[in-house]
């Protein structure tokens, strides 16, 4: 195909990174237009201080910043000076360690430094202040404005057209594509493809478009020291940048002075629609007044770390605008219902270049080559797409901006959006609730507790956790997982997304679309993946066909249905979110057949009803669609019903249960459950970076079936250097979370995806992608926090490799 013409709204770090990588493409029709004056647009990015702190939880931002590093050093527009982190509080201390693990796990060089080491870099610190920090020597400070200025230039001399005071007014449309854009001064610019480029004012455009883009433009305060004796003399930046994230502030040198940037103060959402107003005074529409007194605090608490400031004040700041979102990440993608209109925005000038270079070959490709779904606009729930939620959730964003988050930390409001027909069964039964997807999820049941006293009674270990580890968790969780293999549990999977895929095309359809072969007879449960066009996994699925042409597909979240509407044909095929109507419980156990069957108007003895197998029936008298699929591992059921029969469904089966000491059960159990019996997690351990055969799921891909989406990408992949494996410690007391390095004789190889601790084995269990050469019994080490822990790389599944418990 030839190149699309593009109009990219905005020409700040985010729109002239993406006209340099678009043209470098070969895609040379691009014109880049901004309401403000060439490249000091009065956007975001014409003040950014641009400091560039690459090391993130999130592999994808590392990826992004390192990239953008690495892009700004070779356009001379940046000052690697180094990045400088550190801990006045053992608390923070001990984060700063988690911080090096993540630097490892994703390749980003760094140390920790002590007291005295941090001063000689830093020489204003107070040594006896802090107790170390996390020093990142490729961090330092993007010189945004050269940096937007020579890409512009770039892509200029490639062919691009960057137009000032243009206001884009309009996105023009035509047999439902975007065919170009009208200003404000009666221009109109035809384009193939529009992308939002706009900074804080994304989500105004995406609503003339009918598009969502859920961010909150935030203010955010900035200030200038004034000339301090230390830095006399000083030109160019030379100590690295710095942050003191225990009092919400960061520090950049300018010259003999310092710029203090400070997220301690209360969240100031801005109006848009009085923002021309609001900063009229100012020299520019991103830049508020300052407020004095939310400064103060910042003030003090940097004269208290730089005692240098003592004798000085600051001498000017501003409020300055950007955006939050509700989970942190960027927003990038394509209007689904407006094929051409692109969004790239919430992007910090830290990330800029690598989410400029992901769009780019989107547009040009088809396909981001990096794993983007973090920064997916389809990935929010459609309640988290309302005012009230965005507004919250980023706002409390901006309050936790440089907290210590902990993993497992769910947020605290807005909460139960999305309950199950169980919930006040679940609140009577004491369950603690994480939240996913919107959705209350109970993690353990309180009422399990005395469980715990008879299992350790009967020897089973309870190991200690860390005061980190031990967070967000209890022990209930080993009594309830030993439970669902010894005798049977109810698990709550109401929350697991599934869709209705049906119509006289559906079959054809779900055999393009995935991997493995769904046209069997009805009643047939099949697993499959769905592949982008680079043969990545994009999601795994569960496709049961339940009669001709009607299928119930088991997804992973709101991206699938993005993905398979994206695919839909014009006609034939319909398909329709069907979770919040219905509900489910997983009976699973060795007894779950003898709980069951007495209440079930249809035989499911083996023999009548066998593995991967779905049927209809009724549970007492209520309706019901049973499968026989078991993410923990365990003989038993799937058990689907409309929501009004929810909570009769939860009576009869506890009722039937009370022989067998049935119980109800949680995530964590249920997360270490499937860990033991070897089942991905997509978005955690596999997503569309990885190819099937690494991930460990080629089994799901047929080979005697005809094409389907990615086929022809993974005939033509070369071996995989990686590999997804199970690993088991050897301490009985070691735990980790996710995300860790994994290191072979003392080398770093890999990381660790999820964790948990397998009440069969004794001992945590966890994935990791690491080298494909490695083999089982091969040792590792994990680093967590302040320990390094030994483990080895495991035969999968570690429980029931033969399917002897689950096929019973
Ligand atoms: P912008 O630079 O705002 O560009 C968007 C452009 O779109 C603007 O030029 C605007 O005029 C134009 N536009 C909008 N609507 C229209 C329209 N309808 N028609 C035409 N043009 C339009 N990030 C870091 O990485 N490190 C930091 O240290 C850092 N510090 C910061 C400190 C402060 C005080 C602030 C405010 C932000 C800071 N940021 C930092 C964030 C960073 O500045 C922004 O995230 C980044 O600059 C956003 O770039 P952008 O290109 O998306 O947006
Ligand atoms: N239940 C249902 N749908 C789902 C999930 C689920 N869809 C999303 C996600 N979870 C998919 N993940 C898995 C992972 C493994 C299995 C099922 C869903 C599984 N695997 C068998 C195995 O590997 O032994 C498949 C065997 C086979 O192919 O026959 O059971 O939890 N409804």
């Amino acid at each position: 195909m030839a190149h699309p013409s593009v109009v990219i709204i905005g020409a700040g770090i985010v729109g002239t990174s993406l006209a340099d990588e678009l043209t470098a493409r070969g895609c040379t029709d691009v014109t880049v237009l901004d309401r403000g004056p060439l490249f000091t647009t009065g956007g975001s990015t014409s003040h950014a201080p641009g400091l560039v702190f690459q090391t993130n939880p999130s592999k994808t931002m590392t990826e992004f910043a390192r990239y953008t590093v690495e892009k700004f050093v070779g356009l001379g527009a940046f000052d690697q000076v180094g990045g400088l982190e550190v801990a006045t509080t053992p608390q923070r201390w001990t984060d700063l360690h988690r911080k090096l693990g993540w630097a490892r796990s994703w390749g980003i060089p760094a140390r920790l430094l002590d007291a005295q080491e941090c001063t000689q870099l830093y020489p204003l610190l107070d040594a006896d202040r802090i107790l170390g920090g996390f020093h990142t020597p490729t961090d330092g400070l993007a010189r945004a404005l050269v940096a937007a200025t020579t890409q512009a230039q770039r892509a200029s001399e490639r062919g691009a057209s960057f137009v000032g005071h243009q206001e884009v007014v309009d996105v023009l449309e035509r047999r439902g594509r975007v065919v170009g854009v009208r200003t404000a001064s009666g221009d109109e610019f035809d384009a193939d493809v529009v992308v939002s480029a706009a900074g804080f004012w994304g989500a105004q455009l995406g609503a003339k478009v009918g598009l969502t883009v859920p961010l909150v433009p935030m203010a955010h305060q900035f200030a200038k020291t004034g000339q301090l004796p230390e830095l006399r003399g000083n030109t160019e930046p030379g100590m690295p940048i710095l942050r003191h994230q225990d009092q919400d502030l960061y520090y950049r040198e300018y010259g003999d002075r310092l710029g203090i940037g400070f997220y301690g103060h209360r969240p100031m959402p801005v109006d848009m629609t009085t923002l021309l107003s609001d900063t009229a005074g100012e020299p520019m529409p991103s830049m508020l007044p300052f407020t004095d007194d939310d400064f103060l605090p910042a003030w003090s608490a940097s004269a208290e770390l730089l005692p240098a400031l003592g004798d000085s004040k600051y001498e000017e700041g501003f409020n300055g605008i950007f955006s939050f979102t509700p989970d942190g990440f960027s927003i990038m993608g394509e209007h689904r219902d407006l094929p051409g209109f692109w969004v790239a925005e919430a992007v910090w000038v830290t990330h800029s270049a690598g989410v400029a270079k992901a769009m780019a070959e989107w547009i040009v490709d088809g396909t981001p080559g990096t794993d983007v779904h973090e920064c997916d606009l389809y990935r929010f729930e459609e309640p988290a797409k309302s005012p009230e939620f965005i507004l919250a959730t980023s706002s409390q964003g901006f309050v936790e901006v440089y907290d210590i988050i902990h993993p497992h930390q769910y947020r605290a409001e807005p909460r139960e959006l999305r309950v199950s027909p169980f919930y006040s069964r679940q609140q009577q039964l004491g369950a603690f609730f994480f939240e996913g997807g919107c959705w209350e999820r109970p993690a353990w049941y309180q009422a399990n507790a005395p469980l715990v006293d008879e299992l350790a009674a009967a020897g089973v270990p309870f190991p200690e956790r860390d005061s980190w580890s031990g967070q967000f968790y209890s022990p209930i969780s080993i009594a309830e997982a030993r439970w669902t293999r010894e005798h049977v549990a109810l698990y709550d999977m109401t929350p697991l997304t599934r869709y209705e895929v049906s119509g006289p095309g559906a079959c054809a359809f779900l055999q393009q679309l995935t991997t493995n072969n769904v046209d069997k007879r009805p009643g047939a449960v099949t697993y499959t993946l769905m592949l982008d066009e680079t043969g990545g996994i994009r999601s795994d699925l569960t496709v049961a066909r339940l009669s001709d042409d009607t299928f119930q597909v088991g997804a992973n979240g709101p991206l699938d249905l993005d993905w398979i509407t994206r695919h839909l044909p014009q006609t034939g095929v319909a398909v329709r979110d069907i979770t919040g109507g219905t509900c489910c419980i997983g009976v699973w156990g060795p007894r779950a057949r003898d709980l069951v069957a007495p209440l079930c108007a249809a035989d499911i003895s083996h023999q009548a009803f066998g593995y991967f197998k779905a049927i209809r029936t009724f549970v007492g008298s209520v309706p019901v669609t049973m499968m026989r699929v078991s993410y923990v591992g365990e003989l038993g059921w799937e058990i689907y019903a409309s929501a009004e029969h929810g909570a009769k469904l939860w009576d009869l089966l506890f009722s039937a249960g009370a022989p067998y000491r049935a119980i109800a059960a949680g995530r964590i159990a249920f997360n270490s459950l499937r860990l033991e019996k070897g089942y991905r997690a997509w978005g955690t351990d596999m997503t569309a970076e990885h190819r099937p055969a690494e991930a460990g799921v080629g089994f799901a891909v047929s080979a005697k079936k005809g094409d389907f989406l990615g086929k022809a990408a993974l005939d033509a992949a070369a071996p995989p250097a990686k590999a997804l494996r199970s690993i088991v410690f050897d301490d009985p007391g070691a735990v980790v979370l996710g995300k860790e390095p994994v290191s072979r004789n003392g080398a770093t190889v890999g990381y660790v995806t999820s964790a948990g601790y397998s009440a069969t084995l004794g001992r945590s269990i966890a994935y990791a992608w690491l080298p494909a050469d490695i083999t089982v019994g091969d040792a590792v080490t994990v680093d967590y926090l302040t320990s390094t822990y030994s483990a080895v790389v495991a035969a999968e599944p570690v429980v029931d490799p033969d399917m002897s418990l689950i096929r019973r």
